[in-house]
């Protein structure tokens, strides 16, 4: 290859991989707005923390072999969605369909995949809501489709996820099947604190409302 070869090659895969960077940018600030306007709105933040990466050239070329792909960028473009990943989480389930909802529907964002690990969890035990939205992005020679990858998960799902992620890293794959059954029951366990959560979050609201309610009918008496 020659040098001048290099050169065009570098540009080309910086321009490829910076589209990804000013895509998760966008969405950050989006879910920022929605984040703060809620927040202002309602008094109440449906959003705990979002992290946001763009996938290492390493990890794109370890998935690239993983799934046999041609080593080019349009197949490299055409076949891993998940370059550009976010993930959100919330307090409670209510509020990952609410965040993916508000999503959706903004105009400039195009739904191309959705993973509902929470209604259909992994048989490990993982559960989280996964999207691929599409956004555009806009750069000196016109208009890029990117998609990017959001997963929406609660504190407790994010908590399994991690040390699931942990263990699977530490025993290099191959995780003793007594921890697995571990691992499994810790995720009903999980999945069961975010029903009750979930129970006494709308308990704590329905008293709220009674109370705002009290406090009004006072005033006017
Ligand atoms: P990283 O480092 O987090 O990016 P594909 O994405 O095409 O390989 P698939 O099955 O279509 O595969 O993707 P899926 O199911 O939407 O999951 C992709 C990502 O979800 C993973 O990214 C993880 O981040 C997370 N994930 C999925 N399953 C599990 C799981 O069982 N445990 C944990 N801890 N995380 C999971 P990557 O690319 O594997 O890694």
């Amino acid at each position: 290859v020659s040098l001048t070869d290099m050169k065009a090659l570098k540009i080309e895969l910086t321009r490829f991989m910076m589209a990804y960077k000013f895509a998760l940018d966008e969405m950050n600030t989006k879910i920022n707005i929605l984040k703060d306007e809620f927040n202002y709105i309602h008094d109440y933040n449906p959003i705990e923390h979002v992290k946001s990466r763009v996938k290492s050239p390493e990890s794109i070329l370890k998935k690239v072999q993983r799934k046999n792909l041609d080593l080019s960028l349009d197949s490299i473009q055409e076949n891993i969605k998940d370059i550009a990943g976010i993930r959100v989480t919330c307090s409670f389930v209510s509020d990952i369909y609410k965040i993916s909802e508000m999503l959706q529907t903004q105009k400039d964002i195009k739904l191309l995949d959705s993973k509902d690990y929470i209604k259909n969890p992994k048989p490990n035990g993982y559960r989280s809501l996964h999207l691929i939205l599409e956004i555009p992005v806009f750069m000196s020679d016109g208009e890029q489709l990117i998609p990017v990858e959001i997963q929406i998960r609660t504190i407790a799902m994010d908590f399994w996820a991690s040390l699931e992620h942990k263990i699977f890293y530490k025993y290099n794959k191959e995780v003793p099947q007594s921890l697995l059954n571990e691992l499994k029951e810790a995720a009903t366990t999980a999945a069961e604190l975010d029903v009750k959560m979930e129970r006494i979050n709308r308990d704590i609201n329905i008293f709220k409302e009674k109370d705002q309610l009290e406090e009004e009918a006072m005033l006017i008496n």
